[in-house]
């Protein structure tokens, strides 16, 4: 029989429920990632004890509850079914494609997207992300190599019928009951618990090993082992330096943008993954890295003419970098550096807004909810003209995706590679290979079995819906 639609819990229900039990999994899998986030919380009380604005945005945002729930993980795939039955699991957790990163330019032989929820409620619930990513086998060069992964790949079933069952069930109903959900939450568990056991012997391990590290990680497992997962930090810099003091080894250079007061997308540092041991097919043990703990500050969505520019300066700071090596040593040289290339980013929301180069949410002040029903629409003050009243305030909204160069920086640490050049994506990238970079979205999106969404719409479309309701409020059109 089916349940009545009443008997159903939401999606957000579900990936909460999913989001804890994936973080308790890992915790006991990776005890040191228990301690990261321990290391997290503190630096983030002490940072909103310290910083009495950030607490009031946060607040107003309405991220201060979500904070202590927020983390993103990564996994890896091998085939196109694997990568759709995917986006039908995680429909089930109101998780969606959103963004389309390339990484095949930086040497890393994938191409990604984000499941992670898209509303405003949604995000304010749980922002749960899963940076996913689908191996280009097409980049293995040798024949046969390829050949043989592709052959181990279609033996397997990273998902287990119980799963499969829920998913349909989801699909049919449109709906999961509680004891479902939790029953669901359980089988989906499954797909990306840890193995100590190879499907394959010791020597096509090497063999992959060799072609590329990613290829055996994705190819020689029963399933995409959760890689790591990643607490939502207020001070970065504050945790990089807490880390080595916590017996992490933490990578060397923080990602992304420099600190600055008005902070922008996403800076990201990790501890190095752990090498664990393995039971080989042939009985044989060996070891692999794959699984390590990383951490995120977020900071305001930037407009496409933001991100830019953005873009650009990170071209231009890698252009003026010392070599690789002497980088990789020392991170405060790394972000003295930025910091000097990105004075040309203007570090004050009011100029970031003015100049469209971050988006906003717009609020009705204490001031402007006393207002209600004074103007008429046709005396209504403009936007400048609330917000330098004090009728309407503007806070920014927080970035929610991931940086494609910062990946391949996390993906390269991790797999013991040092960083390549790395291509600016969307700045100044050739005709030709936009053209590639596209072509290739358009297969990623083939083997999803449908379109990504694009990250700018999103904030655009928040930005704007923010301001509508404000207005509507003001008008004294709609109760608040
Ligand atoms: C994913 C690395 C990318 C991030 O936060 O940018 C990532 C991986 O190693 O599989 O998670
Ligand atoms: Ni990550």
């Amino acid at each position: 029989m089916i349940p009545p639609k009443t008997a159903y819990v939401t999606t957000d229900h579900i990936r909460d429920l999913f989001s804890s039990a994936m973080s308790a999994m890992y915790q006991t899998e990776v005890p040191l990632y228990g301690s990261l986030l321990k290391l997290v919380a503190e630096v983030n009380q002490a940072t909103l004890a310290k910083l009495p604005a950030l607490a009031e945005q946060l607040k107003v945002n309405g991220e201060l509850a979500r904070l202590n729930v927020e983390r993103h993980g990564a996994i890896r795939v091998g085939t196109a079914d694997e990568l759709a039955m995917l986006r039908n699991l995680f429909a089930v957790m109101g998780m969606y494609p959103v963004g389309y990163y390339d990484l095949s330019a930086a040497g890393v032989p994938v191409h990604s997207t984000a499941f992670r929820p898209t509303d405003n409620a949604a995000l304010a619930r749980n922002p749960f992300r899963i940076f996913t990513s689908l191996l280009r086998l097409d980049l293995i060069a040798n024949p046969q190599l390829r050949a043989q992964a592709t052959a181990i790949l279609a033996k397997r079933d990273i998902f287990t019928p119980g799963v499969r069952e829920l998913i349909a069930r989801f699909e049919q109903q449109g709906g999961l009951t509680e004891p479902q959900a939790r029953e669901f939450v359980a089988e989906a568990l499954e797909t990306f618990r840890w193995h100590p056991t190879a499907i394959v012997d010791l020597a096509t391990y090497q063999a992959l090993q060799q072609a590329h590290p990613l290829i055996a990680d994705v190819v020689c497992f029963r399933g995409p082992h959760i890689n790591h997962l990643t607490p939502r930090t207020l001070d970065i810099d504050e945790a990089q330096l807490r880390m080595p003091k916590a017996g992490m080894a933490a990578k060397a250079l923080i990602e992304g943008p420099p600190q600055r007061r008005c902070p922008i997308l996403l800076r990201q540092t990790s501890f190095k993954a752990l090498e664990e041991s393995i039971r080989f097919m042939d009985g044989q043990i060996g070891a692999h890295t794959a699984r390590f703990g990383e951490i995120e500050q977020r900071g305001v969505a930037l407009t496409a003419k933001g991100r830019a520019l953005y873009d650009a300066l990170l071209a231009k700071s890698g252009e003026s970098a010392p070599a690789p090596s002497d980088v990789q040593l020392d991170n405060q040289a790394h972000q003295r550096q930025l910091t000097v290339v990105f004075t040309a980013f203007p570090d004050d929301f009011g100029v970031l807004r003015q100049l469209g180069l971050a988006f906003f949410i717009y609020q009705l002040t204490p001031a402007g909810l006393t207002a209600r029903g004074r103007y008429p629409i046709a005396t209504l003050p403009d936007k400048e003209a609330l917000l330098a009243q004090g009728l309407l305030s503007a806070t920014p909204l927080t970035y929610e995706d991931f940086l494609p160069v910062s990946a391949a920086g996390i993906f390269q640490s991790n797999l013991g590679l040092t960083k390549r050049a790395e291509p600016s994506p969307g700045s100044h990238a050739a005709p030709s290979s936009q053209d590639v970079s596209s072509q290739c979205q358009t297969q990623f999106e083939q083997a999803l079995g449908a379109c990504i969404i694009d990250p700018l719409a999103l904030y655009a479309e928040q930005e704007r819906q923010s301001y509508e309701l404000a207005i509507q409020a003001l008008l004294g059109r709609i109760p608040i």
